[in-house]
């Protein structure tokens, strides 16, 4: 039984209205970290779950974006590097934001949240307060973030992919001219290892990528962005988000056509980025917008599309050696085979439990319940081994990165759960 021990980190990291990723190193709230947190937290307290979901569509912005970071005032300002002062930007309601987004699985939240105890849900309007939200949102990103004009979402920096240091942004990043390293003081190295975790020269780019936006007011017709890439994880996030937006939709008795025709266009567009057996980021700011060569976890995560035309492909690439998907620990963030493989480096090779998670939902679809056991099963044992870390090694299952990781208890605690169901 992992939920006491889950329970336990969960109302740890709860500050009141939300749950922070963990106190050490990321001590606000993360904009996908919270939708994970409510699909895990929804078994505790349903009502709770709303909560978390609530406060961070309370720090949304007029044009739609919900930012990355909502940033707590009872946590001292330099915390977290990019902290408040960074960023500069507050909402009409006064809560102060980065300005970049992450991946969209808030649509799919809200829905399993609203599943978790209907009546809880319709008593409190949950569905009715967030759908006009969630529309605002889904349209920020597919009117005023496809700069290719290839009816996908661009991303214009990697922390807004949730995978920062991915090898498939190397190319594009090495192209930024990094921010000196003296004008600024990172956070992350005072709790994590530094080998762990990216280098200073990644960055120094990561910042000033950040602060060219902020330079233009955040405004994405007018900055000139470095870097735009069309991720496929970002994209099958939203796709699977307007599925979740069409049962809402149904639930409200509203019209669900306009987001089932939304999540067919984008499935179509999205089928533009396979190529050897994975879907593969593009970038927009190469020669010719090529799609990038390396390979990894992102481009499985469309597995969990439904109906996804590449479904057989990819699951055979997610089994092959590239990835070994029922032979190692969870679900390699990075080719094992790759030249930039790192196994405890960040999102250069370590097994993550959100995107084994989104896999083992995607499996659950696919009818493959047998390999699909065998991800819950290593998800529920390495969150219980490793004292819920953030990430771990994918041959040997050690733990690194963070430790009583909000997400990882969410998640274990919802699969554990899947099988009372
Ligand atoms: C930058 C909070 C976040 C996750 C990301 C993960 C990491 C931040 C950082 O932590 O990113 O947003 O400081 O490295 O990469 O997926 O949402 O848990």
């Amino acid at each position: 039984m992992i939920r006491p021990a889950a329970a336990r980190v969960l109302l740890g990291n709860w500050t009141g209205h939300s749950t922070v990723p963990s106190h050490s190193l990321y001590p606000h709230q993360w904009s996908w970290d919270s939708a994970f947190i409510a699909i895990g937290l929804r078994h505790l307290s349903p009502r709770r779950a709303q909560v978390e979901l609530e406060s961070l569509l309370g720090s949304q912005w007029a044009d739609g974006r919900i930012p990355h970071i909502s940033f707590s005032p009872s946590v001292p300002r330099d915390a977290y590097f990019p902290g408040p002062d960074f960023w500069q930007a507050v909402t009409r309601g006064g809560v102060e934001t980065s300005g970049i987004v992450q991946p969209p699985v808030h649509a799919l939240a809200v829905w399993l949240t609203h599943q978790a105890d209907e009546d809880e849900s319709v008593r409190r309007g949950f569905l009715e307060r967030m759908y006009p939200k969630l529309v605002a949102w889904h349209a920020y990103l597919r009117e005023r973030r496809d700069l290719g004009g290839h009816g996908l979402v661009a991303i214009v920096h990697p922390w807004e992919s949730g995978m920062d240091n991915s090898p498939a942004w190397d190319e594009a990043l090495a192209r930024v001219r990094p921010a000196p390293l003296d004008s600024f003081t990172r956070r992350d190295t005072d709790h994590a290892s530094d080998d762990d975790r990216p280098t200073d020269l990644d960055y120094g780019r990561y910042v000033q990528l950040a602060a060219t936006y902020r330079d233009h007011g955040y405004d994405d017709a007018r900055t000139p962005f470095a870097f735009a890439l069309e991720d496929p994880c970002f994209n099958a996030l939203l796709i699977s988000s307007e599925h979740a937006l069409a049962s809402i939709a149904k639930a409200l008795a509203v019209d669900p056509t306009p987001h089932l025709t939304a999540a067919a266009e984008l499935t179509t567009s999205l089928g533009d980025l396979f190529a050897d057996g994975n879907f593969r980021a593009r970038d927009l700011r190469a020669d010719g917008s090529a799609l990038v060569g390396a390979d990894t976890v992102s481009g499985l995560i469309p597995l969990l599309v439904p109906g996804l035309p590449q479904a057989n492909e990819l699951l055979a690439t997610a089994r092959g050696p590239r990835f070994r998907l029922g032979a190692v620990r969870m679900v390699p963030s990075y080719d094992l085979t790759g030249p930039e493989f790192e196994p405890g480096r960040y999102w250069r090779g370590p097994s993550w439990f959100n995107t084994a998670w989104l896999i083992h939902r995607g499996l659950v679809q696919l009818g493959e319940h047998e390999l699909a056991g065998t991800v819950r099963a290593d998800v529920l044992d390495l969150a219980a081994a490793t004292r819920f870390a953030e990430y771990v090694e994918p041959f040997t299952g050690a733990a690194r990165g963070a430790r009583d990781f909000s997400w990882t208890a969410a998640l274990a605690l919802d699969l554990e759960s899947d099988d009372q169901r």
